[in-house]
């Protein structure tokens, strides 16, 4: 890095003059910098070493406990008109924005560090790939963009002497949580996060760059940034598909991934290409390509266990930092979902506070929004063309949820509008991810609800043009694997034999795959699932993968509240499927009376 790239100077010292840090550190991603930022950050308080043995290189952080998860009423999409972010996004006109974060960062980074952190989304040298750069004063969060991407002299190689790069500016601030603000200007692209050190609020590259600010650049430019993971599925013959799935904040994304197929299924292989956001374009050829612009996994440590991901507790076992979660004596880390040792003397919680795990009121070990953060390139299953510039051809999308009722394990879509309406009418319970309550159902398009830097009606009519361009839409599909029994289990077993439910979609991409037609799409049969060896009862299965037309009724009168909300913007098309969604119901119900008429 002999002579900066003057935008990205002028841009540094600019805003070093705003927020006035000690110091300015230009950070070049090299691994002799990666370890003395971290001994910094031990020497900081900021970072605790783990047990060299069990974990080496790895290493716990406690946040602020105000500040745990992304606080969505705090973020903002300062589009110069409030209908250009939408009725589902907050609002402030961007100058009124500049204006009171530009008071609040004033002398923000006094007596810290500034760093710049350049970095490049997606692979060197790819058509998908963008340059951001962040400045912050977080020595964690610069540890963490060295894990999360490609970070360092790569990215300025990439921007060479260009102004095209994305300005994300983050302070700690004062942490004052009614002064947090995480403010995105697509137009400008440029990001401004103040007073929050949490994972989605501070590093700007993944949801308020390759989300947020990318889709609207998705908008302009003809291609989409979604909430998606990407795998490979090869199959006995070696044959590999590649499926995306949006699911919302911790519903499985990470976990289905890199899943590790039941033993029956083992001779199906998963390759993991990403686990959160997907860029796609469509290819010459008139497929959908896909890339992960990230470079690490920032995950939920609650309920990842061998049992359940072991491709993930094996990239975790090394080289990893973890955030919020519990400690055993020893300096291992600890989580809700693992094994406890005979002896639980000796622990602290996710504050730092001593625990006994065996104390029923106790309280959580660890935050039930704790996370991981670690490299792609070190799960046993992460797939070569994580790093290839064309990224890869998408056979199948999924929109899934965590729905304790009426929404079906698994079901296809009949088209691609159709699909579309699938995913623009997805809901899903809240989970830890976010500030506020969990376990409510609310609506979560395309699980982009706080992730969409645009009108999400907009946004719906983009989906349906990128599926004119398609020559070769992907198939488009439902999950839920969270159906639950009358008692509050999950009856669908999940994790390793979610490998049954990818199989029937990549058996439905190619053809084959039994399934019936209902009013809500074709649902499989439980011979297509092989599911009658899962022990599941009769009354289970009906559970999964039967249509409740009451409850879809109802449901589909809620669709039509979402859609009123815009306010006349909805794409005729959506509209069209929600009305013929409506029609057949009616009409299955005519069916169902005749079949019950006496003869
Ligand atoms: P974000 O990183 O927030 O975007 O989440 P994610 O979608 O990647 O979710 P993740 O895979 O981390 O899973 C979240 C939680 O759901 C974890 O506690 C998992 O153990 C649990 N989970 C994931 N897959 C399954 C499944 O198939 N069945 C059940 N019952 N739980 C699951
Ligand atoms: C999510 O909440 O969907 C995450 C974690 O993936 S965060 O980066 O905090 O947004
Ligand atoms: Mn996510």
């Amino acid at each position: 890095m002999d002579v900066p790239n003057p935008s990205v100077l002028q841009w540094v010292n600019e805003t070093a003059r705003l927020t006035q840090p000690k110091e300015v550190v230009w950070l070049d991603g090299s691994e002799e910098e990666y370890r003395r930022l971290q001994a910094e950050a031990v020497q900081g308080g900021h970072l605790i070493p783990l047990n060299r043995e069990k974990h080496p290189d790895s290493y716990l952080h406690r946040s602020d406990p105000s500040d745990v998860a992304r606080t969505e009423h705090c973020t903002y999409i300062c589009t110069p008109t409030k209908d250009e972010a939408g009725p589902t996004n907050n609002w402030i006109a961007p100058e009124e924005a500049y204006a009171t974060l530009g008071k609040l960062f004033q002398g923000a980074m006094r007596g810290r560090a500034m760093y710049v952190v350049p970095f490049l989304m997606g692979p060197k040298g790819s058509p998908f790939s963008r340059v951001g750069v962040q400045l912050t004063d977080s020595i964690y969060v610069a540890i963490n963009m060295r894990i999360m991407t490609r970070m360092g002299s790569v990215a300025l190689e990439e921007l060479g002497s260009s102004d095209r790069f994305v300005r994300c500016l983050h302070s700690l601030g004062t942490l004052d949580p009614k002064h947090r603000y995480i403010c995105h200007f697509p137009q400008d692209r440029t990001i401004w996060s103040i007073n929050s050190g949490y994972g989605g609020n501070a590093l700007l590259s993944k949801k308020c760059f390759a989300l947020r600010v990318a889709s609207w650049l998705g908008e302009q430019e003809g291609w989409l940034a979604e909430h998606m993971f990407i795998m490979g599925v090869e199959d006995p013959a070696g044959k590999v598909t590649y499926i995306a799935g949006a699911l919302p904040s911790a519903c499985g994304k990470t976990n289905l991934a890199m899943l590790r197929p039941s033993a029956k299924f083992n001779g199906y292989r998963v390759w993991c290409v990403g686990d959160d956001i997907a860029w796609l374009r469509v290819g010459k050829d008139g497929r959908l390509y896909a890339i992960n612009p990230e470079a690490g996994f920032f995950g939920v440590a609650p309920g990842t266990s061998m049992k359940t991901n072991p491709n993930m507790m094996e990239t975790i076992s090394r080289n990893s930092l973890f955030t919020n979660v519990a400690m055993g004596p020893d300096q291992t880390v600890w989580w809700e979902g693992l094994d406890l040792p005979a002896d639980t003397s000796g622990f602290l919680d996710w504050q730092g506070r001593p625990w006994d795990p065996k104390d029923k009121d106790g309280g959580k070990g660890a935050h039930p929004n704790s996370r991981f953060t670690t490299p792609v390139k070190q799960c046993p299953v992460y797939s070569p063309k994580w790093d290839d510039p064309e990224g890869v051809p998408i056979s199948a999308i999924l929109f899934g949820c965590r729905r304790s009722a009426l929404v079906p394990m698994i079901y296809e879509a009949f088209n691609w509008a159709h699909g579309v309406f699938l995913g623009a009418t997805l809901a899903s319970e809240t989970t830890a991810a976010a500030t506020g309550a969990t376990g409510v159902v609310r609506r979560d398009p395309m699980a982009m609800l706080p992730f969409c830097g645009y009108n999400m009606a907009d946004y719906f009519g983009h989906w349906l043009r990128m599926g004119q361009r398609l020559t070769q839409p992907p198939k488009i599909f439902r999950v839920n694997w969270f159906r639950v029994d009358e008692r509050g289990k999950f009856i669908w077993p999940g994790f390793g034999e979610n490998i049954r439910a990818i199989r029937w979609i990549i058996d439905r991409c190619t053809g084959r795959g039994e399934a019936r037609r209902t009013p809500i799409g074709y649902l499989p049969t439980v011979s297509a699932l092989e599911g009658e060896e899962l022990g599941i009862s009769k009354e289970g299965w009906r559970t999964l993968l039967s249509v409740d037309r009451e409850g879809w009724v109802e449901a589909a009168k809620r669709q039509s509240e979402f859609f009123d909300k815009f306010g006349g913007r909805i794409p005729p098309e959506i509209l069209d499927e929600q009305k013929a969604l409506m029609e057949r119901l009616k009409a299955w119900q005519e069916e169902e009376e005749e079949l019950a008429a006496p003869r």
